[in-house]
């Protein structure tokens, strides 16, 4: 699919919840105001005070794909989210900017007690859920660490709690849910941000309309 006619508004994609949050001050810093919240108005395209601009709510794992696909002219989404999109659909996506918003961690956690070094060491088979299979699966090659990756949707922080799991790979924050859980982290795998993509026809044929908002919205991230 081609993105739309240059005088459509332009299509950012976005998820609700802490990315729309932390991306309304980057677009007040380029002059846009949005009135509605998708928590309580549920629209899925919100309009923006420019004309010129509508937001659409998608799932956060679903932004690349309406980005790639041109149904969005442009989103925004965590590198943990475009890793595994990279992994399924290589090229397609112009990633410009690093926002520095929803920063957390992706992050090896184990129940407390379980001595992870020493079966490491011990070249013990780990089982390993996670949803970020991926990155996981990279990281432990790199490492040299058998592992039998478990795919997860979400609650991770379960698995090991219940057998299911020897250890998770999974995003941390402020590390409240791990300690909530009895877990504990062993192994920082990569600090993770959100990136602006873009999609590869827009960013030619939609240029003028384009930069001035990815020049502003450059310029509001460097400042954080
Ligand atoms: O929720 P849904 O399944 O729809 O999708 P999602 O979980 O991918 O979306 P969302 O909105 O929760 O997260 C969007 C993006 O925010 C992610 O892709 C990350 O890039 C980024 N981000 C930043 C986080 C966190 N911080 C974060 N803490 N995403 C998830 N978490 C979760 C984490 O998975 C764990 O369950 O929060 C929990 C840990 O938080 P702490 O503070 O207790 O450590
Ligand atoms: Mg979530």
């Amino acid at each position: 699919m081609s993105p739309a006619s240059a005088t459509a508004p332009l299509t950012l994609a976005l998820s609700k919840g802490r990315i729309f949050e932390e991306t309304l001050p980057l677009l007040e810093a380029a002059g846009v105001h949005v009135t509605e919240s998708p928590e309580s108005s549920r629209k899925l395209i919100l309009p923006t005070s420019d004309p010129g601009l509508r937001l659409i709510i998608v799932r956060a794992s679903d932004v690349p794909t309406y980005v790639q696909y041109g149904a969005a002219d442009f989103g925004i989404a965590g590198k943990d989210v475009l890793f595994e999109h990279a992994a399924q659909h290589p090229g397609g996506l112009y990633q410009p900017i690093d926002l520095n918003i929803a920063k957390c961690r992706l992050c090896v956690a184990v129940r407390q007690g379980f001595d992870y070094q020493a079966a490491v060491s011990q070249g013990s088979r780990l089982r390993v859920a996670t949803k970020y299979v991926q990155a996981a699966r990279e990281h432990f090659a790199r490492k040299g660490v058998y592992v039998d990756l478990i795919k997860l949707y979400g609650s991770m922080e379960l698995a090991p709690l219940v057998g299911l799991a020897d250890a998770i790979v999974d995003l941390v924050s402020t590390g409240g849910t791990l300690k909530a859980n009895n877990l504990v982290e062993v192994e920082e795998i990569v600090d993770i941000s959100s990136r602006l993509i873009v999609n590869q026809a827009s960013l030619k044929t939609r240029a003028a309309a384009l930069q001035p908002l990815l020049d502003a919205f450059a310029r509001a991230s460097a400042d954080k």
